[in-house]
């Protein structure tokens, strides 16, 4: 027998289906089609490790699997190439970020290719090609005329080691995402898009994904609707250059405004100094000097220690005209809402700790239900006398005229009847904030804009993009808020497309999200240079039916790609037969961690190189292996004892032709394999490949008892084996005399497989004593002991029987 020579094997099917061009993908598909997606992938300057492969080899299977049911599919992949790492290698090593990409992208290529992965590699792309970010730009222009791109002085996050500005998304717990460095506040000119106005949309659309629910609840939180009312609280005039003052405060809980004791204003609201007493006004500026190096989430932690001061201002509670104290404290933020709220301490966590540390009046106006808390909703604390605010729904009490109501009818009833005096009007919030778009570095998308001395802001005509990313000498960011584009003083002089005059181009340069956001669409027209895709050919693919990756981009990329749809789809350039969600189908694959269970990274020193793994094992083997360690959606840590076990099945696979014998003649319905193979294919649709791989090897493991394989049942063996370990399937298959692909050949039809089985006469002496059922086809032994049990039987069987006779399926007759 000839070796299992996996090097050899695994080149040269990889050059058969290259040749061959059977992962090709036509440009308009027949009617029965799938695009099946991978997140395109960062080319580092690592290459990839083992936990990379998980994703690519699910959309592997899954494409190759479909193939063989006859649909078309659409399997492309490319690269994500803009961004901080390859500007920072290029900082160290001196070499241009472009040089660095390349060279990444081709090491990262030929890894993927090891794997023999079914990718249509005419469809690649690259979002640093100036023939792939010229559509980057055009789309921008898009958002900026439809007026959802525009420019603001604000205070944002601003990442010290990175010298540049991050979007809300990429501060995690007060620290820049990518790094982990403290972020800071710092005031800059953007570039913002206006993702809040698809907030409503960007909510509504996930109803009709098929994603995790996890990441959808994620979305949704980001997004964070809350329904409720803007009320307004008047600050009544009391000494003589006073003046009065509307404050108005959102609230989720109009119920509760009998309860309301104080007033709080976020320190940074505008009202703070007009108000503050001259009494008071030393404390205020202390406390205000004291929180403005806090981030937002250090000052709205539940848990935190409350801090605030007293204005010595009163206003007046609009449902029952008394006067409250006004309070300013941080954990009230001027970025949501009005930056003012009513405090209810009976009925609010933070409220309830504050007026305990301040001795504020604590009212309590809801009483719980008491039927169980379950079918209510809501909180499910106890009542407010006890240590800790009840925040749950209930019956509105100490509330005048409003006392028995429900707490929703009483927020409406409230809500309606403040707003006849124009004091309340239901209002909807979002916690969603615009999406800051502008980075101060080198290697990203040129903004195409430029600024006019007398026009101001104009958009650089389409005609004329790409804008280029010219080259610079120093890639290092500046740190001023500048990118180092900006030094560059023959590429910023330019003239105003539309006077004529001088005019200095942008040099902010785009997030490394912008790229990603519609590559899905450049895959499907990826060398169109007159449009970003021909709408017949959109009409053709998209939506996209499968999408595999990371759960880490829940509110970075998924949510931005979504709004970059949707913007496309209203300005027509996405035709309305495609939808306006890109993605209708997501997985996201769990992380394979290190061996000691920790993720992988180089500073831990547990990083796999798959190179290594596919030269000693294969790529068949890493492939099932990745499948086999664990549910795909779940962390697992990485095993190197485990995938000698999964190279031991490959080998019992490669010694189990020898066995194969074409004589016997069976309908697939007799063979157990049909069972089999219909598990794998269940195992492949729900995304459950470690069963398949386990099914697989109960299988082979089945024809270790047997002398001989039937060759039918080993050829749909090596059908349903073919989408995961493909390279040694295509081996075998061609060694069984097949000229064709095994890739190319049709799906076994499968069905579930139900034991047959046939009930036996018993006999003692020539007499019927009774009968037993057992599997058809049952041997002697079998049948022996079964028969011997029967009750009836064993009457009979005084002596141990001289002889016996056995007809198969037929009977036994014992003779004693
Ligand atoms: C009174 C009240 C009584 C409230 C009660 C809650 C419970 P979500 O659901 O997150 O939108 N709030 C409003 N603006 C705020 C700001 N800028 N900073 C901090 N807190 C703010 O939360 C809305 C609730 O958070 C609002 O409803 C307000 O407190 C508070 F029993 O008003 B509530």
């Amino acid at each position: 027998m000839k070796k299992y020579d996996h090097l050899a094997i695994e080149k040269k099917w990889q050059q058969r289906w290259q040749d061959a061009g059977i992962f090709r993908a036509p440009d308009v598909p027949a009617k029965n089609h799938q695009y099946v997606l991978d997140m395109f992938i960062y080319p580092s300057g690592d290459g990839l490790h083992v936990g990379h492969p998980e994703g690519e080899t699910a959309t592997d299977i899954i494409s190759r699997y479909l193939m063989m049911k006859g649909t078309t599919v659409l399997h492309p992949m490319g690269w994500d190439a803009f961004g901080l790492p390859a500007e920072n290698a290029a900082i160290q090593k001196g070499i241009h970020p472009r040089i660095v990409t390349e060279q990444n992208i081709k090491n990262c290529k030929r890894q993927l290719q090891l794997l023999g992965f079914s990718y249509d590699w005419d469809r690649e792309v690259n979002t640093t090609d100036p023939k792939y970010y010229k559509w980057t730009q055009w789309i921008f222009l898009q958002l900026y005329k439809r007026g959802l791109a525009y420019e603001q002085e604000m205070p944002i996050w601003w990442c010290p080691k990175d010298k540049t500005g991050l979007a809300n998304e990429e501060v995690v717990g007060g620290v820049c995402d990518r790094c982990g460095t403290k972020v800071e506040k710092k005031m800059l000119r953007q570039w913002v898009l206006k993702i809040t106005a698809y907030a409503e949309r960007l909510l509504a659309g996930l109803d009709k994904l098929d994603w995790p629910d996890s990441i959808k609840l994620l979305q949704r939180n980001w997004i964070g609707k809350s329904e409720g009312a803007e009320v307004v609280f008047e600050i009544s005039a009391q000494g003589r250059n006073d003046k009065n003052h509307p404050i108005t405060v959102f609230t989720t809980r109009p119920d509760t405004l009998f309860g309301a004791t104080y007033l709080v204003l976020s320190p940074e609201h505008p009202l703070v100094i007009e108000i503050t007493k001259p009494k008071q006004k030393s404390a205020v500026e202390k406390y205000l000097k004291e929180i403005s190096s806090k981030s937002d989430l250090e000052r709205t932690a539940l848990e935190k220690e409350k801090t605030g001061v007293f204005t010595g201002a009163y206003a007046v509670n609009p449902v029952n005209n008394e006067k409250i104290p006004v309070w300013i404290a941080d954990y009230v933020l001027m970025s949501y809402g009005t930056g003012a709220i009513m405090a209810v301490p009976a009925h609010d966590e933070r409220d309830f700790a504050f007026a305990k540390k301040f001795d504020l009046e604590i009212r309590g106006v809801i009483t719980p239900p008491k039927s169980p808390p379950q079918l209510r909703g809501g909180g499910g604390g106890v009542r407010t006398s006890g240590g800790v605010a009840y925040i749950g729904e209930g019956a509105m009490i100490n509330s005048g005229e409003f006392d028995g109501l429900g707490s929703e009818e009483g927020r409406k009833k409230i809500v309606s009847w403040l707003s006849k005096e124009g004091k309340a009007i239901p209002k909807v919030n979002y916690k969603l904030r615009d999406w800051i778009f502008s980075r101060q570095r080198y290697w990203g998308e040129p903004i195409p804009l430029v600024h006019c001395e007398k026009d101001g802001v104009v958009a650089v005509p389409e005609k004329d993009l790409p804008v280029l990313l010219p080259d610079v000498k120093k890639y290092e960011p500046t740190g001023t808020g500048e990118s180092p584009l900006a030094a560059i003083d023959e590429w910023v002089n330019t003239k105003c497309p539309q006077c004529g005059g001088p005019a200095k181009r942008e040099t902010n340069t785009m997030p490394q999200w912008a790229g990603s956001c519609w590559y899905y669409l450049r895959y499907l027209d990826p060398h169109n240079d007159k449009e970003l895709a021909a709408p017949e050919k959109m009409k053709a693919w998209l939506p996209v039916d499968l999408y595999v990756g990371g759960a880490e981009h829940a509110v970075l990329h998924l949510l931005y790609a979504r709004f970059w749809h949707m913007v496309l789809f209203d300005a027509g350039v996405i035709p309305p037969e495609c939808g306006d969600e890109p993605f209708m189908k997501l997985k996201n694959q769990g992380l394979i961690l290190g061996e000691d269970g920790e993720k992988m990274s180089k500073s831990r020193g547990n990083v796999i190189n798959p190179d290594d793994i596919i030269a000693k094992f294969g790529a068949d083997s890493l492939r099932l292996f990745e499948m086999f360690m664990g549910p795909f959606e779940d962390a697992k840590p990485w095993s190197t004892q485990g995938i000698v076990g999964v190279r031991r099945f490959l080998e019992k696979v490669w010694s189990a032709k020898e066995k194969v014998v074409k004589e016997k003649v069976v309908k697939s319905s007799e063979m157990q394999g049909t069972g089999d193979a219909h598990d794998i294919t269940r195992g492949i649709e729900e995304f459950k490949f470690n069963t398949c791989v386990s099914d697989l090897m109960k299988w082979v493991n089945r024809w270790s008892y047997e002398k001989t394989i039937n060759r039918r049942e080993f050829e749909m063996f090596l059908k349903v084996l073919s989408p995961l370990a493909p390279h040694l399937a295509e081996e075998i298959w061609s060694e069984l005399g097949h000229s064709d692909l095994i890739a190319t050949t049709e799906w076994p039809h499968t069905k579930r497989w139900i034991k047959k089985e046939t009930t036996i006469a018993i006999q003692v002496m020539g007499k019927l004593r009774g009968t037993i059922t057992v599997p058809t086809g049952s041997e002697q032994a079998t049948v022996e002991s079964a028969a011997k049990a029967e009750p009836n039987v064993e009457k009979f069987l005084t002596n141990e029987p001289k002889i016996i006779i056995f007809v198969k399926d037929k009977l036994i007759n014992f003779v004693v």
